[in-house]
């Protein structure tokens, strides 16, 4: 896949809410790549996860899954016979892409894409869940309706990996986390502009919550366990377990 630079935001303009749109797929992997600190680190991650979770004559299921950069992964390290990887985006620009990017790979595992609601997505004999930064992009009072039908579609011990830029409780802390992933925007090429031009775009779209209010969450929607392995900056991801 030929990967465009991220320049979406580089000119002064009058910002409109953030949307998955054409202009953001062609440019996603350099995005997600420069934006996201721990972006490859989760992805690899979640490569062992699979080959440890994925049960044998299940279903997998990455939601919000973009250009497919978790289910290539999943598909990679998937040696359960019998699974399927239900990939699911709402946004019909980035599946289109999604479906080239697949296909340029080969896998034993066969890929379903869905353009849909993750929220309409019905979630039968999952072993393995993967929310990897799309909940931020669910109203929050629809996250927990969210969760509980993905705990409900779960296997007992199936894995649900849930990724999130947070909010930390203590207004001080959370700036100090601002200014660190605002600096490795910045290291990444990322304009003064760019940066603060992109916060206002995504500031009614993406609503972060703490930690705590995650973990709690996935108790209450039917997660056994729940805690965080991973965190960069502002940028946290969280395991489940049903
Ligand atoms: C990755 N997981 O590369 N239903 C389905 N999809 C949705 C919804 C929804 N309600 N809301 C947003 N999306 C990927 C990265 S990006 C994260 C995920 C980011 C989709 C949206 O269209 C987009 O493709 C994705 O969730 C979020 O591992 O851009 O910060």
């Amino acid at each position: 896949m030929s990967h465009l630079t991220d320049t979406i935001y580089a000119s002064q303009q009058q910002v409109a809410d953030f949307n998955f749109d054409q202009q953001v797929a062609d440019v996603f992997p350099d995005m997600i790549q420069r934006s996201v600190p721990g972006y490859q680190t989760i992805l690899h991650t979640l490569g062992l996860l699979t080959e440890r979770y994925s049960q044998a004559n299940s279903n997998i299921y990455d939601l919000g899954c973009s250009l497919g950069a978790a289910t290539l992964m999943m598909r990679r390290h998937n040696k359960q016979p019998g699974c399927t990887i239900i990939s699911v985006d709402n946004s019909a620009a980035m599946l289109e892409r999604a479906e080239q990017h697949i296909n340029n790979y080969r896998g034993d595992t066969p890929v379903q894409l869905c353009c849909q609601d993750l929220q309409e997505t019905e979630i039968i004999n999952a072993s393995m869940v993967v929310l990897n930064f799309t909940l931020q992009f669910i109203a929050p009072e629809q996250r927990l309706s969210a969760l509980t039908n993905i705990a409900n579609g779960m296997n007992d011990g199936g894995l649900l990996l849930l990724s999130e830029k947070i909010q930390h409780p203590d207004g001080v802390m959370n700036d100090v986390l601002i200014d660190l992933h605002h600096e490795f925007k910045r290291t990444n090429g990322y304009s003064e502009l760019e940066i603060s031009q992109k916060r206002t775009a995504l500031e009614n779209v993406m609503i972060t919550e703490s930690v705590d209010h995650h973990l709690q969450r996935l108790k209450e929607a039917g997660f056994s366990h729940a805690a965080v392995w991973y965190q960069s900056y502002n940028f946290c991801s969280m395991l489940a377990i049903k």
